[in-house]
């Protein structure tokens, strides 16, 4: 019966995200899961990326109300590596309090696409190219064309401005394909934080 299950999951998969390398992947996945005794959903977390995002993609220094964020395009396959840290469609919320410095290290993990990250407003519906930045310098090089595998570029700005922001690709399609995370920029909070949140449209 173990087989079934699997298969329905496939299924089900495959109409979700009518990816064949996501697919492909998840069959190997399930039946690993399968010959390991384990329940298929653990597997399912697994392949929807970190269960948490890793501590050591932040780096805090509360003298200089500096925070440095590890921005990285394509991390895993997910969504076809349309992904920042593993993470799409905000599944992945920095927040960081109002008047904080802002410095993420952005480096494009992916060996097939070129990438790129601007911070930005908010916004329905989703852009499907590059806009102007929410803060002065929160944008990597060739916003457009993106940058090519293992390329970095920083992006360094002051979150002057509480709200919500979106970290995006600007390359045209990505983020509109779910190429985004969270920004908040907070009056509330005293630490900059990291944390996985429920994934959907902003
Ligand atoms: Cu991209």
């Amino acid at each position: 019966m173990r087989s079934g299950v699997v298969t329905f999951k496939l299924f089900r998969l495959a109409g979700g995200r009518g990816s064949f390398a996501t697919v492909k992947a998840w069959s190997v996945a399930g039946l690993v899961a399968v010959a390991l005794g384990a329940a298929p959903p653990v597997a399912a977390c697994a392949q929807d990326g970190p269960a948490a995002p890793d501590p050591s993609w932040l780096q805090v220094d509360s003298v200089t109300k500096t925070v440095t964020f590890q921005l990285v395009a394509g991390l895993t396959g997910l969504n076809g590596a349309l992904n920042f840290n593993g993470f799409r469609d905000g599944g992945l919320t920095l927040t960081v309090p109002v008047g904080w410095t802002v410095v993420m290290h952005f480096r494009n993990h992916d060996g097939m696409l070129p990438h790129s990250a601007e911070v930005i407003t908010d916004a329905h519906p989703l852009p499907t190219g590059p806009v102007a930045p929410a803060f002065a310098r929160a944008f990597t090089l060739r916003l457009e064309q993106g940058l090519i595998s293992e390329q970095t570029d920083d992006l360094r700005f002051i979150a002057d401005r509480g709200g919500s922001y979106l970290i995006f690709c600007g390359v045209p399609g990505h983020g509109a394909a779910g190429m985004w995370v969270r920004l908040e920029v907070s009056g509330s909070v005293h630490r900059p934080s990291l944390a996985a949140t429920p994934a959907g449209k902003p």
